[in-house]
């Protein structure tokens, strides 16, 4: 390791004094001018991680949701996967040394780690379309040459496609080929076989509206565009040519204002969806006939999912055990619908992907998504395995069903949640079913709820525990949230530091909208007399947008899914 060179380089992307940040639920996130350091030295980490692990490392520059002014940074583990726990420590250290520090602490890693030096590495970027994007993964490029790493720069990808590029590099291909091309083939294949099975190809299903959040996902859907449009013809809007990434639009903002993008005309019934700013999460909606708008989050979309696969596989006659992975924020109703009306078991882990998806691959088929639309399936190898030979050896109705399984692996992205990949797996399942977007709607009302984040002055004064559901400190907070919940029926609330912003969240449900409104207010409060809350106590405010049709509870349930 040269460290003159190191400490030559790093002085052109110097660390600001004092600033702290922390590796958290996707990488470091916060305003695009704090981070060009950041982005040098996880160009350095990337590098011998590369080594460590004798494997291609992904860096993808972007912050996903949130506003167009800040960025984030995060790495991608040789099978697609997130960074291992370990390695986030490392990176917060690196991120964190001061200047004269970091060449000390980067040795220190690479000992604490046993990196072997004299490793070859390689290292694949890829960013969104921020402003600031370019500039900063050309620093975590500066990181990378400077440790003599290899690269191969992607431009502009979402961050789907890069854990896909870096998972099939790791697998000498046999995931896929490592280029645009190679992603949009081999989606768009499995796509065209799979609609071709369907009995129902109305023109109903042939349309949808796809609200790009100003972001990556347009440039990247347009590509897709032209290998699928005999199937489905997609409308792009806020495309990112007029409007600012993620600004009233894009699925985080639907999901949490529980209304449409601007920009976004809906006829009645017409079905649209949202992907996020980097096209990892997705969400879809319509505006019923009397003008409401009706969410579908990826509660509803694994569910979906979860009832398609169960279907085939009842068809195929193989017992593999299907298992569905939630947060503590997937609605009550999904979990009740999931366990008591289809049977499958639900497991709930903590907030980010990288806990859902290590959990969904202990079962043959894990289906995970969090509510905000970010999700996928995972097939074990032995799966993909047994479910290809009998797509070989099954006949007639058997042989068509083991056949449509082995396209929906293939369409999947199974390195990472991925809006375009999951959008096609959506669209193929309700040609398939000849489902409208009201009867996937109707397979269970949610219970009304309510999200709000409270400043304290540090959020890491909150603890959690049971898959974040329940607070160990500070003292008395959780006993006040039990004594509010119990004032509602069919409440649950709970608090968490975020892992993305300074702030703590706070969820309600109960069953009205009114009262999940008031319930998720008096638990701010709580938090913000018991966890050090800073400036403005929670107002009641005007909070309650959007629109609920509460059905009684009895009749949440009971819908079960329609079959062809
Ligand atoms: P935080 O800020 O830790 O709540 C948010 C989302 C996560 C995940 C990450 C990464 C919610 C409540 N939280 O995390 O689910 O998607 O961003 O983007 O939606
Ligand atoms: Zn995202």
């Amino acid at each position: 390791m040269d460290l003159d060179a190191i400490t030559k380089y790093s002085a052109l992307h110097a660390k600001p004094d004092g600033l702290v940040l922390q590796y958290g639920t996707a990488g470091f996130r916060t305003k695009a001018e704090h981070l060009d350091h950041v982005m040098f030295r996880m160009g350095l980490l990337a590098v011998l991680r590369s080594k460590q692990t004798k494997s291609t490392i992904g860096v993808m520059v972007t912050a996903s949701h949130n506003p167009e002014e800040d960025n984030g940074v995060k790495l991608v583990d040789p099978l697609g996967e997130m960074l291992a726990p370990s390695w986030e420590e490392h990176a917060t250290c690196l991120a964190n040394a001061e200047e004269q520090d970091m060449p000390r602490v980067l040795m220190d890693i690479s000992v604490k780690a046993a990196v072997n030096l004299q490793q070859d590495a390689f290292v694949v970027i890829g960013r969104d379309t921020r402003p600031s994007s370019e500039k900063l993964s050309q620093s975590v490029i500066d990181g990378v040459t400077v440790l003599e790493g290899q690269f191969h720069d992607y431009g502009l990808l979402t961050t789907p496609q890069l854990h896909y590029m870096v998972y099939c590099r790791n697998t000498s291909g046999q995931y896929g080929k490592a280029t645009i091309e190679g992603y949009c083939q081999k989606l768009s294949k499995a796509f065209t076989e799979l609609t071709k099975q369907a009995f129902c190809s109305g023109d109903e299903y042939r349309s949808l509206k796809v609200d790009c959040a100003n972001g990556i996902g347009a440039l990247k859907l347009r590509e897709m565009e032209h290998y699928i449009s005999q199937e489905l013809s997609v409308q792009l809007l806020n495309d990112g040519t007029k409007g600012k990434l993620n600004h009233l639009c894009g699925a985080d903002f639907v999901k949490s204002h529980q209304k449409p993008p601007q920009g976004m005309e809906m006829k009645p019934n017409e079905r649209c969806c949202s992907f996020d700013g980097d096209a990892d999460r997705i969400v879809y909606y319509y505006l019923d006939v009397d003008g409401h708008f009706h969410l579908i989050d990826g509660d509803k979309i694994a569910t979906l999912i979860s009832s398609f696969l169960k279907e085939l596989l009842l068809e195929i006659g193989e017992s593999l055990n299907i298992g569905v992975v939630q947060t503590a924020y997937a609605n009550g109703s999904s979990t009740r619908y999931l366990e008591e009306v289809m049977k499958v078991p639900v497991y709930c882990t903590k907030t980010g992907v990288k806990h859902l998806h290590h959990k969904a691959q202990e079962f043959d088929i894990g289906v995970y998504f969090e509510a905000n639309g970010h999700g996928t399936v995972l097939f074990s190898k032995a799966a993909e395995i047994r479910i290809k030979q009998l797509a070989k050896e099954l006949e007639d109705k058997k042989r068509k069903a083991a056949k449509m399984l082995e396209n929906v692996i293939d369409l999947f992205n199974q390195a990472a949640g991925d809006a375009i990949s999951d959008m096609l797996v959506i669209e193929a399942i309700l040609t398939l079913k000849g489902l409208t977007v009201q009867q996937w709607d109707a397979l269970y009302m949610d219970l009304p709820n309510r999200q709000l984040k409270v400043k304290v002055a540090d959020r890491q004064v909150i603890s959690t525990t049971d898959a974040e559901r329940q607070v160990v400190t500070p003292p008395g907070l959780q006993e006040a949230i039990n004594d509010l919940v119990k004032k509602y029926k069919l409440s649950r609330a709970f608090v968490r530091p975020s892992g993305t912003e300074d702030i703590v969240r706070v969820y309600a449900e109960a069953d009205s909208q009114e009262n999940a409104d008031s319930l998720a207010h008096a638990v701010s409060l709580a938090v913000f007399q018991l966890a050090g809350g800073v400036g403005e106590p929670p107002q009641p405010g005007k909070i309650h947008e959007g629109c609920w049709k509460i059905k009684p509870y009895y009749q949440l349930l009971g819908t079960s899914f329609p079959s062809s």
